[in-house]
């Protein structure tokens, strides 16, 4: 039997309960489980609970059959992982490009719903699945949400992958034709030296704008510098967004 979420036992971590809570909503609420079949999985740390949600249905006898037949698309190497440890059917957007819909978390949500993404280093694969995706909801905790502007919660800046050889002379354009405070290339913590390489083993910039008011422009003028494959601003992407809250109440916007 899938748990109710309000017979959930409490986890320690009031962050991670809110995580949970947010991504087991979501899932309950949006899944079809007549009519989905391709499914984006995306990446990071409250991601892990909705394919956990999704892994619970696999073990109830009710649901079994439907979600067996789920093809969920991951959006990068943990997601992946995510979707075998939980016993859910791995596929690619090579095989399926067209998405019944997606879940993904955010590093800042606009009032707008307007986001910034890339904090993981995913974010190329995560536009991609999700803007082929019918529909694309994110699942978040109470830090995500900012007060209104995006650039306000989340200060390392609006996350770019780059071409390689082109880091250079993106980080100067940033800074010199679009105003950027500071452009920095994204470098390796825990010791290891030297930059952090994606997926499609490209790099990425953390461009420094302060509050974003308009972020739809910036996210065209970012696009537009030779190098650039993509930003970390999702423009018009997300149908809703599911915040799970300090108090352990579920927001839904
Ligand atoms: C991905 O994981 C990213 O786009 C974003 O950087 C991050 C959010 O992670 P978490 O759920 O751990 O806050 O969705």
């Amino acid at each position: 039997m899938v748990p109710e979420i309000s017979q959930l036992p409490r986890l320690s971590d009031q962050l991670e309960e809110a995580k949970r809570k947010a991504a087991y909503r979501a899932i309950d609420e949006n899944i079809d489980f007549e009519n989905h079949k391709i499914i984006g999985i995306g990446s990071g740390s409250t991601v892990v609970y909705v394919a956990e949600r999704l892994g619970q249905y696999l073990k109830d006898e009710k649901y079994a059959s439907k979600v067996s037949q789920f093809i969920c698309i991951p959006t990068g190497f943990q997601s992946k992982k995510l979707i075998l440890d939980n016993g859910l059917q791995l596929s690619n957007m090579e095989l399926y490009s067209q998405l019944d819909i997606a879940f993904d978390g955010a590093d800042e949500v606009d009032y707008n719903l307007q986001l910034i993404k890339g904090g993981g280093g995913c974010l190329f694969q995560e536009k991609l699945v999700s803007s082929n995706a019918k529909k694309f909801i994110i699942v978040a905790d109470y830090r995500k949400k900012s007060p209104k502007y995006l650039g306000t919660n989340w200060v390392q800046g609006v996350p770019i992958e780059v071409v390689p050889s082109a880091y250079v002379s993106v980080c100067k354009d940033l800074e010199n034709k679009l105003g950027a405070k500071k452009a920095v290339l994204r470098e390796c913590k825990g010791g290891k030296a030297g930059p952090v390489v994606t997926d499609n083993n490209n790099f990425i910039i953390d461009a420094d704008f302060g509050t974003i008011e308009d972020p739809k422009q910036l996210h065209k003028d970012i696009k537009l510098l030779v190098g650039v494959i993509e930003t970390g601003l999702f423009i018009d992407n997300a149908a809703k967004v599911y915040f799970g809250n300090e108090d352990g109440s579920v927001e839904l916007v």
